[in-house]
């Protein structure tokens, strides 16, 4: 972190518009339908990537697309997305081509969802609510960019730039993390279970993060007492 970043960050915390905190046991609120609103996650990172594992815990009651976690590069605006296309299938990317993975449908409640990648094989893990997807593959021998734009709640078009509300996310986000590796399934299922994980430079429990819109930090309720 250089000086520079370092007082931007004083300056816009104090202005209430950044902010890095411990979340536990909190959630974004996307409160409107459609919705405007994004949340942007900070820092960018600053290596390529060969490996990663992005996971994160949602709870809607939409039906339309969706997007939940949108990295977009210069030169990729899909270099990693985490689309809900419907109610039965997410479609996960990486570097502009998806896998789609079928899930249960009306389960209305949260789901908790990994997704992991390693370009050496290509790999790719689909993880929901703990369990693990038959595994699919793509990109094989593919770098992801680095000093990629990352947000929650909208699937970009362009680097940092436009998007379409019509596939933005409204309902409740929380648990996101990204680690640049593939996280082992004892991991996986630790991050389900919201248990002790291994760092990351983007986690739920130091997250630096800038609220664009209608979005609101909140306690998360429990369904079950
Ligand atoms: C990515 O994963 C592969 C296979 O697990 C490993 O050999 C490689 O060193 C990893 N790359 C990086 C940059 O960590
Ligand atoms: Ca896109």
């Amino acid at each position: 972190m250089d000086s520079l970043w370092i007082s931007l960050f004083v300056f816009t915390s104090l202005s209430g518009a950044s902010c890095e905190e411990d979340l536990s046991g909190k959630v974004f609120v996307f409160r409107t339908e459609p919705s405007e609103a994004y949340v942007i996650l900070k820092p960018l990172p600053q290596e390529p990537l060969q490996n990663f594992t992005v996971c994160l815990r949602s709870y809607t009651d939409l039906t339309r697309p969706y997007g939940l976690f949108s990295y977009a590069t210069q030169s990729q605006d899909n270099e990693i997305l985490i689309f809900k296309a419907k109610p039965g299938e997410y479609r996960t990317y990486v570097g502009g081509e998806y896998l789609s993975f079928k899930v249960p449908e009306n389960r209305f409640d949260w789901e908790h969802i990994c997704f992991g990648w390693e370009s050496a094989t290509g790999i790719a893990e689909f993880w929901m609510n703990g369990r693990p997807w038959p595994r699919k593959g793509l990109k094989k021998g593919y770098t992801v960019g680095a000093k990629a734009f990352i947000l929650l709640g909208q699937e970009q078009y362009h680097y940092g730039g436009t998007y379409d509300s019509y596939n933005s996310f409204s309902g409740e986000l929380t648990d996101v993390y990204m680690w640049n590796f593939l996280l082992s399934p004892h991991k996986i299922r630790s991050a389900y279970q919201d248990l002790q994980l291994p760092q990351c430079a983007l986690g739920w429990k130091n997250l630096q993060y800038e609220i664009k819109g209608d979005v609101a930090v909140k306690g998360r309720l429990r369904l079950q007492a």
